[in-house]
């Protein structure tokens, strides 16, 4: 008997694909070149599968008439049409939790890395340059002053961690949480004037475009720091090269960037800037967590069962 048909508009992390490949025929989007063939099949098509940076348009959902969910890998979905999804009647799927701790990780460990200078220091013995002399001196993280551009569930795991630096901790979302016992300040211009290091970690997308400006960075001062874990598209990255390169801000930690996986030469050669290639969450345990449950929501998605996460938009929808 044939298996079920599923569409991977992504190259999917194989953790992810090899638990597809199980129970379903996977499509790859890009493999299929004919619009005729892509016709023949799309009304086949029961799940979509993809990643955080995935692209799912509304164009792309019109033609799948029996698609029943589309399961993405990872927490992020700001590729997604999710308003065209929902009118389509496809609910849609994330990652969320099972990734917070390591991307949470990975924000401290920028921090560290911009403030101690680690991989500077790093190619620093390994240009053998220590006998000549010591290195320049680095900026203290313990007890410094961290702002978060999102409290949400990563925001909170990355205010966790710093207090056990004895950061001061303030932060700024779309809306004030009273409970967390955490300075509110009500824009992220506002909150930058009044940090050492500020770290972006808010879902991408319209509604955060270039959130991080030429006048955030200037709040942000030449002795601050910049972290962006969120998305490249959060930060307005033409106006961060002018800031790191005039001195406008100290460094940058930057784990996301506008146009993956290419990175602007323009950051190659800066040496006040750390760069990670879209990593936080990719660990082997956390990437099989991640595979695990975006295979738990397409096999529910498909049979019609209740889905286990649900992006918030759609969780009445997935109960219909
Ligand atoms: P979450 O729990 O939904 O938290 C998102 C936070 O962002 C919320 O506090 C929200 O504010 C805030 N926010 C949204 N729009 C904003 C705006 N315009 N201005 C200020 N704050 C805004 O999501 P999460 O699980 O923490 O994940 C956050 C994001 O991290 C993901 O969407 C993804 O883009 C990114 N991420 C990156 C990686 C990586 O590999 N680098 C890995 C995982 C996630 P309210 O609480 O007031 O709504
Ligand atoms: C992943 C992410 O790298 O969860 C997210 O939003 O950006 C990351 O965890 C990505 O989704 C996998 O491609």
């Amino acid at each position: 008997m044939s298996k079920p048909d599923v569409l991977a508009v992504a190259k999917l992390h194989p953790f992810y694909r090899q638990a597809l490949d199980a129970v379903y025929t996977v499509h790859e989007l890009s493999q299929i070149k004919d619009p005729a063939v892509f016709a023949a099949l799309a009304p086949r098509i029961l799940g979509v599968a993809g990643t955080g940076e995935a692209s799912v348009p509304r164009s792309l959902l019109a033609q799948l008439p029996n698609a029943k969910v589309v399961s993405v890998f990872g927490v992020g979905y700001d590729g997604v049409d999710v308003a065209a999804a929902i009118e389509h009647g496809i609910p849609v799927t994330h990652t969320p939790d099972v990734l917070t701790d390591d991307v949470a990780d990975l924000a401290m460990g920028l921090v560290l890395s911009v403030g101690r200078t680690i991989p500077q220091a790093d190619q620093f013995v390994r240009a053998g340059r220590w006998p000549a002399g010591p290195i320049a001196l680095a900026r203290k993280v313990s007890g410094a002053r961290l702002g978060i551009v999102g409290l949400g569930r990563i925001g909170k795991a990355i205010a966790k961690r710093a207090s056990a630096f004895g950061m001061s901790i303030a932060y700024t979302a779309r809306t004030e949480k009273t409970d967390s016992g955490f300075k509110f300040y009500p824009s992220a211009t506002a909150l930058a004037a009044q940090v050492d290091f500020l770290v972006a970690i808010t879902p991408g997308g319209a509604g955060t475009k270039h959130l991080i400006n030429a006048e955030v960075l200037k709040a942000l001062g030449p002795r601050g720091f910049l972290i962006n874990v969120a998305r490249g598209s959060v930060v307005d990255e033409d106006a961060l090269i002018d800031a790191l390169k005039s001195g406008t801000i100290a460094g940058a930690g930057l784990d996301v960037f506008a146009n993956e996986p290419h990175v602007p030469q323009a950051l190659w050669g800066l040496s006040n800037v750390v760069l990670t290639p879209h990593m936080a969450s990719a660990t082997t345990e956390t990437r099989q967590a991640m595979a695990d449950l975006a295979f738990a929501n397409m096999q529910a998605g498909i049979a019609g069962h209740p889905l286990r996460t649900p992006v918030p938009e759609c969780a009445t929808l997935s109960q219909s």
